[in-house]
């Protein structure tokens, strides 16, 4: 594999109207995690990517297992266990496309996952180790497993992808800032939202919040800015990638498509420059199709939108 990451996936419900949840009769079901968004958005993008987690013994974690694996990941390491349930989640898509989500996820199987999870010699082959935020909030075990980890690739060479990924709904806002600090300082690239290099560094400026990271050791940084598009510093280079104007119709998931593209291009071993307007033209596609990993694109698809093409329909 060149690619390994692991986390939690779930069964995602949407409500097929603008409403609150209450008042929504029918959903959709898909899934969706952010890391394996992020695999199967390298698996299109021609990459060999493998996706661990613990699924529950039950129906949801056959179907993820499924998915993900149908998308050309490998889930090899994946293991079931029948002592707690495939977590769920719900998107409310608001009036006006503002988009909530509400988990059921406590005390799920992928809250289990301990350094046991961890197949060392599958790690060590691989070229990166992309980590999220999320992953840590799910439980003790689960942060002792994600620094283990990167432990691991980092006395191996593997390359760590750290994306923040904050989610206020798993834990308070003191332990996730030390935590994901802690992770941080472990990570070659970080790639934070504009807020979340806020909240982390205290900086409220895109070239001080690389700066901060680049002092606790990382190689590179980029802040995602949204409709403003993106900001890139390593030791040597820096600059901004433009966003790409599109319709947006589901921003979920643009994170993940943005480090798959961003990670692709390190695979490629293109300039830090070109890895983030690959990042930057991926996320843009996902945010103009309904759903996290739909709307994902092949090689073909990327360089249509990035040589400016009106080919790619969202
Ligand atoms: O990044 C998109 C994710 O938010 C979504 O796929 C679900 O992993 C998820 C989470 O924890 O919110």
């Amino acid at each position: 594999m060149e690619v390994v990451t692991f986390g939690e996936s779930m069964v995602l419900f949407s409500g097929d109207q603008e409403l609150p949840l209450e008042y929504v009769h029918q959903f959709h079901k898909q899934m969706a995690g952010a890391e394996s968004n992020v695999a199967i958005g390298l698996a299109r993008l021609g990459h060999s990517t493998g996706w661990f987690s613990k699924l529950g013994q039950d129906a949801f974690g056959r179907y993820i297992l499924q998915s993900v694996r149908g998308q050309g990941v490998d889930t090899s390491r994946c293991t079931y266990t029948d002592a707690a349930p495939t977590a769920v989640f719900f998107k409310e898509r608001g009036r006006g496309g503002k988009t909530k989500v509400y988990y059921y996820r406590q005390g799920s199987a992928a809250s289990l996952m301990t350094n046991d999870d961890l197949d060392e010699s599958y790690l060590t082959q691989a070229k990166i180790l992309h980590v999220t935020g999320i992953t840590p909030a799910l439980s003790e075990s689960c942060f002792e497993l994600t620094k283990h980890a990167m432990d691991v690739a980092k006395r191996n060479q593997v390359s760590i992808v750290f994306d923040p990924n904050i989610r206020w709904k798993l834990w308070d806002r003191d332990t996730a800032k030390s935590r994901l600090l802690e992770l941080a300082a472990r990570a070659d690239y970080i790639l934070p939202g504009l807020d979340e290099g806020e909240f982390l560094t205290g900086r409220p400026r895109a070239k001080e919040i690389a700066e901060f990271f680049l002092k606790l050791g990382s190689k590179a940084v980029v802040v995602k800015l949204g409709k403003d598009g993106a900001y890139y510093q390593s030791l040597t280079e820096r600059g901004h990638v433009p966003a790409i104007p599109v319709q947006e119709i589901d921003p979920v998931g643009a994170g993940d498509g943005f480090a798959a593209g961003f990670i692709s291009g390190l695979l490629r071993n293109d300039s830090l420059a070109m890895s983030v307007t690959r990042a930057n033209a991926v996320g843009a596609i996902v945010v103009g199709v309904q759903g996290d990993t739909e709307g994902l694109p092949n090689e073909e698809e990327l360089q249509a939108m990035l040589s400016g093409q009106t080919g790619y329909q969202n």
